[in-house]
Protein backbone atom coordinates (compact mmCIF):
# COMPACT_ATOMS: atom_id res chain seq x y z
CA UNK A 1 0.00 0.00 0.00
CA UNK A 2 1.46 3.12 -1.03
CA UNK A 3 0.56 5.52 2.34
CA UNK A 4 1.74 2.39 4.48
CA UNK A 5 3.02 4.03 7.78
CA UNK A 6 2.97 7.91 6.53
CA UNK A 7 1.31 10.51 8.65
CA UNK A 8 -0.51 12.76 5.92
CA UNK A 9 -2.62 15.89 6.47
CA UNK A 10 -5.40 16.91 4.66
CA UNK A 11 -6.64 20.24 4.20
CA UNK A 12 -10.66 21.68 3.79
CA UNK A 13 -13.55 19.24 5.43
CA UNK A 14 -15.63 19.33 2.25
CA UNK A 15 -15.94 17.08 -0.51
CA UNK A 16 -12.34 16.72 -1.71
CA UNK A 17 -11.30 16.85 2.51
CA UNK A 18 -13.19 13.66 3.01
CA UNK A 19 -12.34 12.04 -0.07
CA UNK A 20 -9.31 12.45 0.49
CA UNK A 21 -8.71 11.03 3.44
CA UNK A 22 -11.20 8.39 3.15
CA UNK A 23 -8.76 7.26 0.26
CA UNK A 24 -5.59 7.46 2.19
CA UNK A 25 -7.33 5.80 4.95
CA UNK A 26 -8.40 2.83 2.83
CA UNK A 27 -5.03 2.39 1.43
CA UNK A 28 -3.23 2.25 4.96
CA UNK A 29 -1.77 5.57 5.60
CA UNK A 30 -1.30 5.14 9.14
CA UNK A 31 -2.18 8.86 10.27
CA UNK A 32 -4.53 10.79 8.62
CA UNK A 33 -5.67 14.37 9.94
CA UNK A 34 -7.98 16.86 7.86
CA UNK A 35 -7.27 20.53 8.85
CA UNK A 36 -9.95 23.14 8.57
CA UNK A 37 -9.95 26.65 9.75
CA UNK A 38 -13.62 27.16 9.60
CA UNK A 39 -15.27 27.26 13.36
CA UNK A 40 -16.27 23.08 14.27
CA UNK A 41 -19.86 24.19 14.65
CA UNK A 42 -19.58 25.41 10.92
CA UNK A 43 -18.65 22.02 9.51
CA UNK A 44 -21.18 19.32 8.30
CA UNK A 45 -21.39 16.87 11.14
CA UNK A 46 -22.14 14.03 9.27
CA UNK A 47 -18.87 14.42 7.87
CA UNK A 48 -17.07 15.05 10.73
CA UNK A 49 -18.92 11.96 12.12
CA UNK A 50 -18.20 9.60 9.29
CA UNK A 51 -14.24 10.99 9.05
CA UNK A 52 -13.63 10.04 12.97
CA UNK A 53 -15.50 6.85 13.13
CA UNK A 54 -13.15 5.97 9.50
CA UNK A 55 -10.02 6.77 12.30
CA UNK A 56 -9.66 10.38 10.77
CA UNK A 57 -8.31 13.26 13.02
CA UNK A 58 -10.06 16.61 12.62
CA UNK A 59 -8.52 19.47 13.92
CA UNK A 60 -11.12 22.42 12.89
CA UNK A 61 -11.18 26.46 13.21
CA UNK A 62 -7.98 28.25 14.64
CA UNK A 63 -6.09 25.73 15.80
CA UNK A 64 -6.42 24.05 12.02
CA UNK A 65 -3.91 27.76 10.74
CA UNK A 66 -1.35 27.04 13.94
CA UNK A 67 -1.08 22.93 13.65
CA UNK A 68 3.31 22.89 14.04
CA UNK A 69 2.91 18.29 13.90
CA UNK A 70 5.10 17.05 10.85
CA UNK A 71 3.24 15.49 8.07
CA UNK A 72 4.75 13.20 5.18
CA UNK A 73 2.43 14.89 2.72
CA UNK A 74 -0.81 17.13 2.54
CA UNK A 75 -3.18 17.20 0.23
CA UNK A 76 -4.92 20.52 -0.66
CA UNK A 77 -8.10 20.76 -1.21
CA UNK A 78 -9.17 22.64 -4.41
CA UNK A 79 -11.27 25.80 -2.79
CA UNK A 80 -8.14 26.36 -0.60
CA UNK A 81 -6.26 29.21 -2.15
CA UNK A 82 -2.37 27.24 -1.86
CA UNK A 83 -1.50 31.08 -0.96
CA UNK A 84 -4.00 31.02 2.13
CA UNK A 85 -2.76 31.17 6.02
CA UNK A 86 -3.42 27.51 6.41
CA UNK A 87 -2.01 25.96 3.10
CA UNK A 88 1.38 28.23 3.84
CA UNK A 89 1.49 26.87 7.49
CA UNK A 90 2.99 24.02 5.57
CA UNK A 91 4.56 24.87 2.07
CA UNK A 92 6.67 26.84 4.31
CA UNK A 93 7.72 24.26 6.03
CA UNK A 94 8.61 22.85 2.60
CA UNK A 95 6.33 19.77 3.57
CA UNK A 96 5.51 18.26 -0.07
CA UNK A 97 1.72 19.40 -1.28
CA UNK A 98 -0.28 17.83 -3.90
CA UNK A 99 -4.47 18.66 -4.57
CA UNK A 100 -7.03 16.08 -4.37
CA UNK A 101 -7.10 15.49 -7.96
CA UNK A 102 -3.46 14.33 -8.12
CA UNK A 103 -4.09 12.57 -5.53
CA UNK A 104 -7.31 10.26 -6.59
CA UNK A 105 -5.22 10.13 -10.07
CA UNK A 106 -2.51 8.38 -8.17
CA UNK A 107 -4.67 5.89 -7.31
CA UNK A 108 -6.66 5.04 -10.29
CA UNK A 109 -5.73 2.49 -12.71
CA UNK A 110 -8.55 3.82 -15.34
CA UNK A 111 -7.82 6.24 -17.97
CA UNK A 112 -9.14 9.32 -18.07
CA UNK A 113 -10.93 11.78 -19.91
CA UNK A 114 -10.60 15.12 -18.51
CA UNK A 115 -12.68 18.50 -19.49
CA UNK A 116 -11.72 21.82 -18.76
CA UNK A 117 -13.21 25.14 -19.99
CA UNK A 118 -14.62 28.17 -18.47
CA UNK A 119 -17.92 27.28 -19.54
CA UNK A 120 -19.74 24.06 -20.24
CA UNK A 121 -17.77 22.17 -18.22
CA UNK A 122 -20.50 20.22 -16.61
CA UNK A 123 -23.15 20.11 -19.74
CA UNK A 124 -20.34 18.08 -21.49
CA UNK A 125 -19.02 16.26 -18.62
CA UNK A 126 -22.21 15.06 -18.57
CA UNK A 127 -22.93 14.68 -22.24
CA UNK A 128 -20.59 12.27 -22.28
CA UNK A 129 -20.81 10.20 -19.89
CA UNK A 130 -24.53 9.62 -21.10
CA UNK A 131 -22.74 9.04 -24.72
CA UNK A 132 -20.26 6.90 -23.44
CA UNK A 133 -22.29 4.66 -21.61
CA UNK A 134 -24.57 4.12 -23.98
CA UNK A 135 -22.46 3.18 -26.67
CA UNK A 136 -21.29 0.47 -24.09
CA UNK A 137 -17.69 2.06 -22.44
CA UNK A 138 -18.74 1.91 -18.88
CA UNK A 139 -17.66 5.85 -17.34
CA UNK A 140 -19.08 8.26 -14.51
CA UNK A 141 -19.17 11.83 -14.00
CA UNK A 142 -16.48 12.92 -11.41
CA UNK A 143 -14.60 15.57 -10.53
CA UNK A 144 -15.70 19.66 -9.88
CA UNK A 145 -18.84 17.95 -10.96
CA UNK A 146 -19.50 16.52 -7.44
CA UNK A 147 -18.26 13.31 -6.74
CA UNK A 148 -13.99 13.70 -6.02
CA UNK A 149 -11.89 11.43 -8.23
CA UNK A 150 -10.54 10.93 -4.65
CA UNK A 151 -13.78 8.59 -4.51
CA UNK A 152 -14.15 7.32 -7.62
CA UNK A 153 -10.48 5.77 -6.81
CA UNK A 154 -11.30 4.05 -3.49
CA UNK A 155 -14.37 2.84 -4.53
CA UNK A 156 -12.65 0.53 -6.67
CA UNK A 157 -16.13 -0.21 -9.49
CA UNK A 158 -15.72 -0.96 -13.29
CA UNK A 159 -15.11 1.54 -15.30
CA UNK A 160 -13.47 1.75 -19.09
CA UNK A 161 -12.56 5.52 -18.84
CA UNK A 162 -13.74 7.96 -16.35
CA UNK A 163 -15.09 11.47 -17.59
CA UNK A 164 -13.56 13.68 -14.91
CA UNK A 165 -14.48 17.92 -14.59
CA UNK A 166 -11.65 19.55 -13.89
CA UNK A 167 -11.61 22.95 -12.46
CA UNK A 168 -7.74 24.88 -12.69
CA UNK A 169 -8.40 24.57 -9.21
CA UNK A 170 -7.62 21.11 -9.21
CA UNK A 171 -4.88 21.53 -12.01
CA UNK A 172 -2.90 24.10 -10.42
CA UNK A 173 -2.07 21.58 -7.69
CA UNK A 174 -1.33 18.85 -9.97
CA UNK A 175 1.99 16.94 -10.39
CA UNK A 176 1.77 13.66 -12.70
CA UNK A 177 -2.11 13.72 -13.68
CA UNK A 178 -1.95 12.44 -17.67
CA UNK A 179 -5.54 11.97 -19.06
CA UNK A 180 -5.44 9.95 -22.09
CA UNK A 181 -8.12 12.76 -23.09
CA UNK A 182 -7.77 16.13 -22.29
CA UNK A 183 -10.67 18.31 -23.46
CA UNK A 184 -9.71 22.10 -23.51
CA UNK A 185 -14.08 24.07 -24.31
CA UNK A 186 -13.39 27.39 -24.07
CA UNK A 187 -11.07 30.37 -22.08
CA UNK A 188 -12.41 33.84 -20.69
CA UNK A 189 -11.76 35.45 -17.73
CA UNK A 190 -12.61 34.48 -14.32
CA UNK A 191 -11.40 33.61 -10.98
CA UNK A 192 -10.17 37.02 -10.61
CA UNK A 193 -10.97 36.62 -6.56
CA UNK A 194 -8.09 34.05 -6.58
CA UNK A 195 -5.83 34.37 -9.45
CA UNK A 196 -3.28 37.64 -9.47
CA UNK A 197 -4.18 38.17 -13.44
CA UNK A 198 -6.36 36.25 -16.19
CA UNK A 199 -2.46 34.94 -17.13
CA UNK A 200 -2.42 33.26 -13.94
CA UNK A 201 -6.22 31.17 -14.22
CA UNK A 202 -5.15 30.41 -18.03
CA UNK A 203 -1.78 29.22 -16.90
CA UNK A 204 -3.58 27.35 -13.90
CA UNK A 205 -6.08 25.66 -16.67
CA UNK A 206 -3.38 24.70 -19.23
CA UNK A 207 -1.72 22.49 -16.97
CA UNK A 208 -4.05 19.80 -18.66
CA UNK A 209 -1.54 19.15 -21.43
CA UNK A 210 1.22 18.98 -19.38
CA UNK A 211 2.14 15.20 -18.57
CA UNK A 212 0.35 14.42 -21.89
CA UNK A 213 2.35 12.07 -24.53
CA UNK A 214 1.89 11.74 -28.34
CA UNK A 215 -0.35 8.75 -27.31
CA UNK A 216 -2.78 11.03 -25.79
CA UNK A 217 -5.58 12.94 -27.99
CA UNK A 218 -5.96 16.63 -26.86
CA UNK A 219 -9.87 17.99 -28.05
CA UNK A 220 -9.15 21.71 -28.64
CA UNK A 221 -11.63 24.62 -29.64
CA UNK A 222 -9.63 25.57 -32.61
CA UNK A 223 -10.78 29.45 -32.09
CA UNK A 224 -8.02 28.87 -29.18
CA UNK A 225 -4.56 30.08 -29.45
CA UNK A 226 -2.85 27.14 -27.13
CA UNK A 227 1.19 26.60 -27.06
CA UNK A 228 2.35 23.30 -28.95
CA UNK A 229 0.98 20.31 -27.75
CA UNK A 230 2.66 17.05 -27.09
CA UNK A 231 -0.83 14.89 -27.89
CA UNK A 232 -2.80 14.25 -31.52
CA UNK A 233 -5.26 17.09 -31.31
CA UNK A 234 -8.75 17.09 -32.76
CA UNK A 235 -10.43 20.61 -32.93
CA UNK A 236 -14.23 21.61 -32.92
CA UNK A 237 -15.50 25.69 -33.79
CA UNK A 238 -19.00 26.36 -34.23
CA UNK A 239 -17.68 29.81 -35.77
CA UNK A 240 -14.51 29.07 -37.72
CA UNK A 241 -14.66 26.74 -40.64
CA UNK A 242 -11.00 25.44 -39.92
CA UNK A 243 -11.82 22.74 -37.82
CA UNK A 244 -12.30 18.93 -37.62
CA UNK A 245 -15.78 19.86 -36.46
CA UNK A 246 -17.57 22.54 -37.60
CA UNK A 247 -21.10 23.66 -38.10
CA UNK A 248 -22.53 23.89 -42.04
CA UNK A 249 -26.22 24.50 -42.53
CA UNK A 250 -27.67 23.25 -39.58
CA UNK A 251 -25.54 20.51 -38.86
CA UNK A 252 -22.06 19.41 -37.15
CA UNK A 253 -19.97 17.94 -39.79
CA UNK A 254 -17.28 16.00 -40.02
CA UNK A 255 -15.46 15.35 -43.07
CA UNK A 256 -17.36 17.17 -44.88
CA UNK A 257 -20.08 14.61 -43.93
CA UNK A 258 -23.26 15.57 -41.66
CA UNK A 259 -22.77 13.88 -38.04
CA UNK A 260 -25.51 15.26 -36.30
CA UNK A 261 -28.80 17.79 -37.55
CA UNK A 262 -28.88 20.16 -34.88
CA UNK A 263 -32.76 20.34 -34.94
CA UNK A 264 -32.59 16.63 -33.58
CA UNK A 265 -31.12 17.91 -30.71
CA UNK A 266 -32.55 19.71 -26.93
CA UNK A 267 -30.02 21.85 -26.66
CA UNK A 268 -29.71 25.32 -28.19
CA UNK A 269 -27.45 28.43 -28.70
CA UNK A 270 -23.68 28.23 -30.47
CA UNK A 271 -22.01 27.32 -26.98
CA UNK A 272 -24.00 24.20 -26.77
CA UNK A 273 -23.02 23.04 -30.14
CA UNK A 274 -20.13 23.69 -29.04
CA UNK A 275 -20.02 21.44 -26.45
CA UNK A 276 -21.87 18.66 -28.12
CA UNK A 277 -18.87 18.87 -31.69
CA UNK A 278 -16.57 18.20 -27.99
CA UNK A 279 -18.33 14.93 -27.18
CA UNK A 280 -18.32 13.80 -30.47
CA UNK A 281 -14.47 14.74 -30.69
CA UNK A 282 -13.80 12.71 -27.44
CA UNK A 283 -15.97 10.00 -28.92
CA UNK A 284 -14.26 9.81 -32.10
CA UNK A 285 -10.85 9.39 -30.26
CA UNK A 286 -12.28 6.43 -28.18
CA UNK A 287 -12.81 4.50 -31.44
CA UNK A 288 -17.18 5.30 -31.48
CA UNK A 289 -19.09 5.81 -34.66
CA UNK A 290 -21.54 8.80 -34.99
CA UNK A 291 -24.29 6.29 -35.74
CA UNK A 292 -23.74 5.13 -32.22
CA UNK A 293 -22.75 8.66 -30.75
CA UNK A 294 -25.16 10.47 -31.91
CA UNK A 295 -28.80 9.25 -30.40
CA UNK A 296 -27.83 9.68 -26.64
CA UNK A 297 -26.34 13.01 -27.50
CA UNK A 298 -29.90 14.15 -28.69
CA UNK A 299 -31.64 12.40 -26.25
CA UNK A 300 -29.98 14.44 -23.89
CA UNK A 301 -32.20 17.03 -21.17
CA UNK A 302 -30.06 20.16 -20.29
CA UNK A 303 -29.73 20.99 -16.51
CA UNK A 304 -31.26 23.47 -14.51
CA UNK A 305 -29.88 26.60 -13.95
CA UNK A 306 -28.22 26.80 -17.69
CA UNK A 307 -30.80 28.62 -19.74
CA UNK A 308 -33.52 27.36 -18.08
CA UNK A 309 -37.23 28.11 -19.36
CA UNK A 310 -39.18 28.50 -16.04
CA UNK A 311 -42.53 29.87 -16.97
CA UNK A 312 -44.62 32.20 -19.40
CA UNK A 313 -46.05 35.10 -17.51
CA UNK A 314 -48.37 37.28 -19.79
CA UNK A 315 -46.41 36.37 -22.90
CA UNK A 316 -43.24 37.16 -21.04
CA UNK A 317 -40.62 34.52 -20.69
CA UNK A 318 -38.76 33.65 -17.73
CA UNK A 319 -35.36 32.17 -17.95
CA UNK A 320 -33.30 30.55 -15.11
CA UNK A 321 -29.49 31.35 -16.00
CA UNK A 322 -28.02 31.86 -11.93
CA UNK A 323 -25.18 29.02 -13.35
CA UNK A 324 -23.83 32.06 -15.04
CA UNK A 325 -21.23 32.70 -12.69
CA UNK A 326 -18.55 34.73 -15.37
CA UNK A 327 -18.82 37.88 -18.43
CA UNK A 328 -18.17 34.43 -21.01
CA UNK A 329 -21.87 32.71 -19.67
CA UNK A 330 -23.64 35.70 -19.36
CA UNK A 331 -22.51 36.91 -22.91
CA UNK A 332 -23.61 33.70 -24.19
CA UNK A 333 -26.76 33.58 -22.40
CA UNK A 334 -27.50 37.11 -24.33
CA UNK A 335 -26.08 35.70 -27.57
CA UNK A 336 -28.63 32.94 -27.31
CA UNK A 337 -31.84 35.01 -26.86
CA UNK A 338 -34.40 35.75 -29.89
CA UNK A 339 -36.38 38.11 -28.24
CA UNK A 340 -35.96 41.57 -26.24
CA UNK A 341 -34.29 41.22 -22.89
CA UNK A 342 -35.19 42.52 -19.34
CA UNK A 343 -31.18 41.49 -17.55
CA UNK A 344 -30.80 40.52 -13.86
CA UNK A 345 -27.43 40.47 -13.28
CA UNK A 346 -25.24 41.14 -10.56
CA UNK A 347 -23.70 39.23 -7.32
CA UNK A 348 -20.30 38.59 -5.22
CA UNK A 349 -17.58 40.80 -6.33
CA UNK A 350 -15.22 38.41 -7.73
CA UNK A 351 -12.37 41.45 -9.07
CA UNK A 352 -13.57 42.13 -12.31
CA UNK A 353 -15.92 44.76 -13.95
CA UNK A 354 -19.01 44.40 -16.59
CA UNK A 355 -17.50 47.01 -18.73
CA UNK A 356 -16.52 43.92 -21.75
CA UNK A 357 -20.55 43.79 -21.73
CA UNK A 358 -21.15 47.39 -22.20
CA UNK A 359 -21.72 47.19 -26.01
CA UNK A 360 -23.60 43.67 -25.88
CA UNK A 361 -26.15 44.93 -23.29
CA UNK A 362 -26.64 48.10 -25.48
CA UNK A 363 -27.47 46.39 -28.41
CA UNK A 364 -29.34 42.71 -26.82
CA UNK A 365 -31.19 44.16 -23.47
CA UNK A 366 -33.74 46.78 -23.09
CA UNK A 367 -33.05 46.95 -19.20
CA UNK A 368 -31.10 45.84 -16.45
CA UNK A 369 -32.08 45.24 -13.22
CA UNK A 370 -28.79 44.66 -10.51
CA UNK A 371 -28.48 42.79 -7.55
CA UNK A 372 -25.93 42.41 -4.86
CA UNK A 373 -22.33 43.15 -4.00
CA UNK A 374 -21.82 44.21 -7.44
CA UNK A 375 -24.63 46.43 -8.41
CA UNK A 376 -23.46 49.91 -8.08
CA UNK A 377 -20.19 48.72 -10.10
CA UNK A 378 -22.41 47.07 -13.06
CA UNK A 379 -24.36 50.52 -12.95
CA UNK A 380 -21.57 52.37 -13.29
CA UNK A 381 -19.72 49.91 -15.72
CA UNK A 382 -22.93 49.82 -18.08
CA UNK A 383 -23.86 54.02 -16.96
CA UNK A 384 -25.02 55.78 -20.86
CA UNK A 385 -25.34 52.42 -22.50
CA UNK A 386 -28.51 51.49 -21.08
CA UNK A 387 -31.02 51.68 -18.15
CA UNK A 388 -30.14 49.87 -14.87
CA UNK A 389 -32.25 50.23 -11.76
CA UNK A 390 -31.06 48.44 -8.41
CA UNK A 391 -32.72 46.41 -6.42
CA UNK A 392 -32.85 45.65 -2.87
CA UNK A 393 -33.39 41.94 -3.34
CA UNK A 394 -33.54 38.75 -6.00
CA UNK A 395 -37.46 39.36 -4.60
CA UNK A 396 -37.69 43.22 -5.47
CA UNK A 397 -35.35 42.27 -8.86
CA UNK A 398 -38.65 39.59 -9.91
CA UNK A 399 -41.29 42.54 -8.69
CA UNK A 400 -39.30 45.35 -10.92
CA UNK A 401 -38.71 42.64 -13.57
CA UNK A 402 -42.62 41.60 -14.23
CA UNK A 403 -43.68 45.57 -14.06
CA UNK A 404 -41.78 46.26 -16.70
CA UNK A 405 -41.74 43.70 -19.25
CA UNK A 406 -43.95 43.52 -21.89
CA UNK A 407 -45.63 40.78 -23.94
CA UNK A 408 -42.90 38.97 -26.59
CA UNK A 409 -40.33 40.05 -24.29
CA UNK A 410 -37.57 38.12 -21.70
CA UNK A 411 -36.30 38.30 -18.37
CA UNK A 412 -33.26 36.62 -18.47
CA UNK A 413 -31.46 36.16 -14.99
CA UNK A 414 -27.74 35.55 -15.58
CA UNK A 415 -25.76 36.89 -12.64
CA UNK A 416 -22.49 37.40 -14.69
CA UNK A 417 -20.51 36.57 -11.08
CA UNK A 418 -20.86 33.90 -8.00
CA UNK A 419 -24.14 34.00 -5.79
CA UNK A 420 -22.12 33.59 -1.74
CA UNK A 421 -22.75 37.30 -1.39
CA UNK A 422 -26.72 36.70 -1.10
CA UNK A 423 -26.97 32.99 -1.55
CA UNK A 424 -25.67 29.46 -0.34
CA UNK A 425 -24.84 28.50 -4.04
CA UNK A 426 -25.67 29.10 -7.60
CA UNK A 427 -28.23 26.27 -7.30
CA UNK A 428 -29.48 28.28 -4.31
CA UNK A 429 -29.91 31.47 -6.44
CA UNK A 430 -31.58 29.66 -9.33
CA UNK A 431 -33.69 27.83 -6.87
CA UNK A 432 -35.18 31.11 -5.54
CA UNK A 433 -35.59 32.80 -8.87
CA UNK A 434 -37.66 30.09 -10.74
CA UNK A 435 -39.99 30.01 -7.11
CA UNK A 436 -40.35 33.91 -7.27
CA UNK A 437 -41.53 33.53 -10.95
CA UNK A 438 -43.58 30.55 -9.83
CA UNK A 439 -45.13 33.27 -7.80
CA UNK A 440 -45.75 35.28 -9.97
CA UNK A 441 -49.92 36.17 -10.42
CA UNK A 442 -51.41 35.05 -13.68
CA UNK A 443 -52.27 38.24 -15.84
CA UNK A 444 -55.30 39.69 -15.33
CA UNK A 445 -58.07 38.40 -18.10
N1 LIG B 1 -11.51 25.93 3.83
C1 LIG B 1 -10.53 26.17 4.78
N2 LIG B 1 -9.67 27.22 4.58
C2 LIG B 1 -9.73 28.03 3.49
C3 LIG B 1 -10.73 27.77 2.52
C4 LIG B 1 -11.60 26.71 2.73
O1 LIG B 1 -10.42 25.46 5.77
O2 LIG B 1 -8.91 28.95 3.36
C5 LIG B 1 -12.41 24.79 4.04
C6 LIG B 1 -13.86 25.23 4.18
O3 LIG B 1 -14.17 25.61 5.52
C7 LIG B 1 -14.62 23.98 3.75
C8 LIG B 1 -13.63 23.26 2.82
O4 LIG B 1 -12.38 23.95 2.90
O5 LIG B 1 -14.96 23.13 4.82
C9 LIG B 1 -14.18 23.33 1.44
O6 LIG B 1 -13.26 22.85 0.48
P1 LIG B 1 -13.53 23.18 -1.06
O7 LIG B 1 -13.86 24.64 -1.21
O8 LIG B 1 -12.42 22.63 -1.87
O9 LIG B 1 -14.93 22.44 -1.35
P2 LIG B 1 -15.32 20.93 -1.64
O10 LIG B 1 -16.56 20.67 -0.89
O11 LIG B 1 -14.18 20.03 -1.42
O12 LIG B 1 -15.71 21.04 -3.20
C10 LIG B 1 -14.69 20.98 -4.17
C11 LIG B 1 -15.03 21.96 -5.30
N3 LIG B 1 -15.10 23.33 -4.77
C12 LIG B 1 -14.32 24.30 -5.21
O13 LIG B 1 -13.48 24.12 -6.05
C13 LIG B 1 -14.53 25.66 -4.61
C14 LIG B 1 -16.36 21.60 -5.94
O14 LIG B 1 -16.55 22.43 -7.07
C15 LIG B 1 -16.30 20.15 -6.42
O15 LIG B 1 -17.58 19.79 -6.90
C16 LIG B 1 -15.89 19.23 -5.29
O16 LIG B 1 -14.64 19.67 -4.71
C17 LIG B 1 -15.68 17.78 -5.76
O17 LIG B 1 -14.61 17.66 -6.64
C18 LIG B 1 -17.55 23.46 -6.92
C19 LIG B 1 -17.06 24.75 -7.55
O18 LIG B 1 -17.65 25.80 -7.29
C20 LIG B 1 -18.84 23.06 -7.62
N4 LIG B 1 -16.00 24.73 -8.38
C21 LIG B 1 -15.51 25.92 -9.03
C22 LIG B 1 -16.28 26.17 -10.32
O19 LIG B 1 -16.85 25.22 -10.88
O20 LIG B 1 -16.24 27.34 -10.77
C23 LIG B 1 -14.05 25.72 -9.40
Amino acid sequence: MRYKNQNIAVLGAGLSGSAAALLLRSEDAAQVTVLDNAEEKNLLKSTIDNLLSQGVRVIGGAAADEDSSNYEMVVLSPGIDPASRLARNFSERQIPMIGELELGWRSCEIPIIAVTGTNGKTTTTELLAQMLNACGQRTIACGNIGKPLSEVAREKKQFDVLTVEVSSFQLETIKTFRPSISLWLNFAPDHLDRYRSVADYRAAKLRIFENQTPDDVAVTNAVETLPALRARTITFSAYVDQADLRLFEGAIVYENKAALRLSDTKLRGLHNIENLMAALAVGLARGLSFRQMVPPLCAYEPRPHRCEFVREVGGVVYVNDSKATNLDAVEKALRAQTKPVILIAGGKDKGFTFDPLRSLVKGSAKSTILIGEMAESIKRSWNGVIKSEIASSLADAVERAHALAEPGEVVLFSPGTSSFDMFKSYADRGDQFRALVQALPPPEP
